[in-house]
């Protein structure tokens, strides 16, 4: 059981690394150059649910399109916590806050059913 747990979460760790994300500031760039490296991005987007894994705490969505950030595709996502799952199951539609790790992947912050 712990080998899976092992398997799953690497697993989840090189979807998060493939995933392709478009970062392209197409606006002026006045924003300040010194926040850059400490500030996570936060960011709310609505998908549905195709599997939850509370033990390892990861949760696979089919997302839509998240404007200048991802094209809409089925991903897994880290989850900040087992509690964020009771709720959601297979099918379920939902809404949900994720930001960007230090390590680059992503992290569920909130979730809730739509
Ligand atoms: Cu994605």
């Amino acid at each position: 059981m712990r080998l899976t747990t092992l398997a799953v979460l690497a697993l989840a760790s090189t979807i998060a690394f493939g995933c392709s994300k478009s970062s392209s500031s197409g606006g002026s760039a006045t924003g300040n150059p010194g926040t850059a490296a400490s500030d996570l991005e936060v960011r709310t987007a609505k998908g549905v649910i195709k599997s939850v894994d509370a033990a390892a705490k990861t949760a696979t969505i089919d997302h839509e399109d998240i404007p200048n950030y991802m094209k809409a595709m089925t991903m897994k996502f880290d989850v900040e916590s087992a509690a964020l799952l009771t709720d959601v199951k297979a099918g379920d539609k939902v809404e949900f806050t994720f930001t960007e790790t230090k390590s680059g992947g992503l992290l569920v912050t909130k979730l809730k059913k739509l």
